[in-house]
């Protein structure tokens, strides 16, 4: 088949430029093709393909058949090499491709045909039998000539027919501008406001003087009114904003809207019932998110599925899994435990905070003056485990605890009692994949202080918590906190390797400092004894001032210390004035929150959305409302609460970041299996699943290729193929579920 013409492409492209007053556009160069031969019109050469893979000519397309059977993407690939790419200039990736039969998946790749095979650029469409056009911009993120376009189309299962034409890489085009939709100007939280709680809301407008607002019930009628507060221009988004409080407003209600300046916002409700199933959805999360069993669609209607990572074919299983080369000679059981996000990973380090932030939620509602851990009691999250007398969230909480566990290095071996870092794929896998169908080998990687020590304070705390329930867990978790700590004494810094990122997640800190304080607070909460209690008021890190602008993550645990210490009851000495370092950090939040016009408690340094942004405005929201359990003062509760206006709507892009909440909802997660985006056969992530947020980073090649020059709440894309931007992941919903819980005990 003849190219499309390519002055048509360079009209639409000038028009483009044209339309959207590009400021660059002006220096666009001469659009140049870079792939030789993509129409196929007398011959397939120059394209190669791997020795398993034959191609032809028909019809004027490359045809070629594909085995079934192999393992990884790049195992029958069709692709041409010698591609020049200049670092900065965009791209048009462009091709038809078909599949029969129909389901097949492709992996399209610009990259490097050299080791170490970065992938610039990649998309992994479904195939199908009548065929299909993709395009594609983005922009080179390096200088070679050793550049591939590449048709990937092993690990698919059985043998299919692949054809291709019209493929193109068309460089010096304009850089794609990407508009989001972002409905309405006036933003509301989509979902609820509490009766008795804060209400506030943004207006995107150029005007500059106050507006007048009115608040609508279900019918229609107005219920309120006011004029708004003029914000000037937010830095956060770049726009100009007044900011709307209809607090004084308390009925109850579904339907409402919000209008000024001509527009009306999506509807909420006032009404507490959302956060009450909000705080039972952000916890069955996991269960979908089990490793080594099979999820039961009765449980969860649309969601079962096989046992990810069990001696089942093509699953290597991680019944006996070995150590990367070199790195120990023995194999251990680590089935189980919770996939750590759209991945098939398990990590040690980011299952510790999640681990505790989980608990942690349990934890609260037994001491908190609004605590009421009747709702997260046995029978409430609808799990195998459910009617066994036991809590559901520890039953859930303990699926991940048991694999923990099972990563520490038995007696007798070299660095025994340390855990071992990670275990994941030996090579990253495509989207979409079932966990039961990665055919990948998995390997532990090396133990590390981190993980060690994110094993001691989980296991430790579990430890105080299991012990009602199940005496004999709770001492063994104990033991194996208490020979972690041991263990990360002797071996203090033994760090994961920055560079340990293919296949999985490096999850790397060099810093453990923090790390050791949050489990010697943990192990001193759990036993009192003097040794823990005395390396808690030695470390600098006790008194340092750890609430600062990006909030605690899985790589800055030392609130995780902080914050128990000053909750959970304790004789340690001086607790007044930790009690009193959090509502330092509080206050400090509730000034970021008061100064933004989108009311939340967060404003990082230059304005860098950090990747999973979303729950550390969750964290930071975690510190005030934790300093409300403390005080009891009231602005801290109407923080905390009007922290999740943000999550639900009042942000830039007008989008509710909780799948299967609010009107316009994030739900094309980045994930293996709620691949629905990839596979209509497949289901979007469950109700209650927190997207990582913006971040100014854009680490991916989608993002990159949509979100280039973007501002602060911009930086976002609800795209599967995000996966720097829209990945779900256990750390992130777990600060989702401690915050539902809180605002659902404030009604
Ligand atoms: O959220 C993590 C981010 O803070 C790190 O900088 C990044 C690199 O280690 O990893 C992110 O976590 C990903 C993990 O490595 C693998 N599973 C998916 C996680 C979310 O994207």
């Amino acid at each position: 088949m003849k190219r499309r013409r390519t002055t048509l492409l360079a009209i639409t492209a000038l028009l483009a430029a044209a339309l959207t007053a590009l400021p660059t556009g002006s220096a666009q160069a001469e659009e140049v093709e870079q792939v030789e031969n993509g129409t196929f019109d007398t011959t397939t050469a120059p394209w190669w393909t791997t020795g398993n893979v034959t191609a032809g000519l028909t019809d004027g397309r490359l045809c070629a058949d594909i085995p079934g059977g192999t393992t990884n993407r790049w195992d029958a690939a069709v692709g041409q090499n010698d591609i020049t790419l200049v670092k900065g200039e965009s791209y048009r990736f462009a091709f038809s491709a078909s599949g029969t039969p129909q389901g097949n998946v492709l992996r399209a790749i610009v990259g490097l045909s050299a080791a170490p095979y970065d992938t610039y650029f990649e998309v992994s469409p479904q195939l199908n039998v009548s065929g299909d056009s993709y395009s594609y911009t983005f922009t080179s993120p390096v200088d070679t000539t050793q550049g591939q376009v590449g048709f990937q189309l092993g690990g698919n299962a059985a043998p299919f027919t692949f054809c291709m034409d019209d493929v193109s890489l068309l460089g010096g085009v304009p850089p794609e501008v990407y508009e989001p939709d972002t409905g309405p100007r006036v933003r509301v939280n989509q979902v609820a406001y509490l009766p008795a709680g804060p209400k506030n809301a943004t207006l995107v407008t150029d005007a500059a003087a106050k507006l007048p607002w009115q608040l609508k019930n279900a019918s229609g009628a107005v219920v309120a009114h006011g004029r708004t507060t003029p914000r000037g221009v937010d830095a956060s988004s770049g726009q100009n904003v007044h900011s709307i409080d209809f607090g004084a407003y308390r009925a109850r209600g579904t339907g409402f809207t919000l209008v000024a300046d001509g527009e009306t916002s999506r509807p909420f409700d006032i009404d507490p019932s959302a956060y009450e199933r909000l705080r039972l959805d952000s916890l069955k999360y996991y269960y979908t998110q089990r490793s080594g069993t099979a999820i039961s669609d009765d449980l969860r209607p649309g969601y079962g599925r096989a046992a990810g990572h069990v001696d089942v074919a093509p699953n290597q299983g991680d019944g006996e899994v070995p150590c990367q080369p070199g790195v120990c000679d023995y194999t251990l059981d680590v089935t189980g435990g919770w996939y750590d996000a759209g991945d098939h990973g398990k990590y040690v380090v980011n299952g510790g905070i999640s681990t505790w932030e989980v608990l942690g939620t349990y934890e609260r509602s037994l001491y908190a003056r609004t605590g009421q851990s009747e709702k997260l009691g046995d029978g409430s999250l609808n799990i195998p485990e459910s009617g066994n007398r036991v809590p559901d969230l520890l039953d859930e909480v303990r699926w991940e605890l048991d694999f923990l566990l099972k990563m520490q290095v038995p007696d007798g071996q070299p660095l025994a009692g340390m855990a071992h870092h990670k275990i994941h794929d030996e090579q990253w896998t495509g989207l979409p994949l079932m966990p039961s169908d990665d055919p990948q080998k998995r390997e532990l990687h090396p133990p590390s202080t981190a993980a060690t020590l994110n094993l001691a304070a989980t296991a430790a705390q579990a430890a105080r918590l299991y012990r009602p329930y199940d005496r004999a867990f709770a001492a063994k978790a104990l033991d194996a906190a208490r020979t972690a700590w041991a263990a990360a004494l002797e071996h203090p810094a033994i760090h994961a390797s920055e560079s340990d990122g293919i296949g999985g997640g490096t999850y790397s800190d060099n810093n453990v400092t923090d790390e050791f304080y949050w489990a010697a607070a943990q192990l001193y909460l759990t036993t009192g004894e003097k040794a823990f209690q005395e390396y808690v008021l030695d470390s600098p890190v006790h008194t340092a001032d750890i609430f600062g602008g990006l909030g605690f993550d899985w790589a800055r645990t030392a609130a995780a210390g902080r914050l128990d210490l000053a909750t959970v009851p304790s004789r340690l000495p001086g607790r007044d004035k930790v009690r009193q370092s959090v509502i330092k950090g509080a206050d400090r939040y509730l000034a970021t929150l008061k100064a933004h016009p989108y009311g939340m408690p967060y404003a990082p340094g230059d304005n860098l959305y950090d990747w999973g942004s979303n729950h550390q405005i969750l964290n930071n929201a975690v510190v005030i409302a934790t300093a409300y359990d403390i005080s009891g003062a009231s602005k801290y509760r109407e923080g905390a609460l009007q922290s999740m206006d943000y999550l639900f709507g009042r942000n830039a892009l007008n989008i509710s970041y909780v799948t299967g909440y609010g009107e316009a909802d994030a739900r094309n997660q980045h994930s293996r299996w709620y691949a629905r985006q990839l596979d209509p056969d497949l289901p979007n992530p469950p109700r209650g699943t927190l997207a990582g947020g913006p971040n100014s980073s854009i680490q991916d090649p989608f993002a990159q290729s949509k979100l280039q020059g973007c501002i602060g709440q911009f930086c976002y894309i609800d795209d599967i193929q995000s996966w720097s931007t829209n990945e779900h992941t256990i750390n992130w919903n777990a600060a989702l579920v401690r915050m539902a819980s809180f605002v659902a005990d404030q009604t």
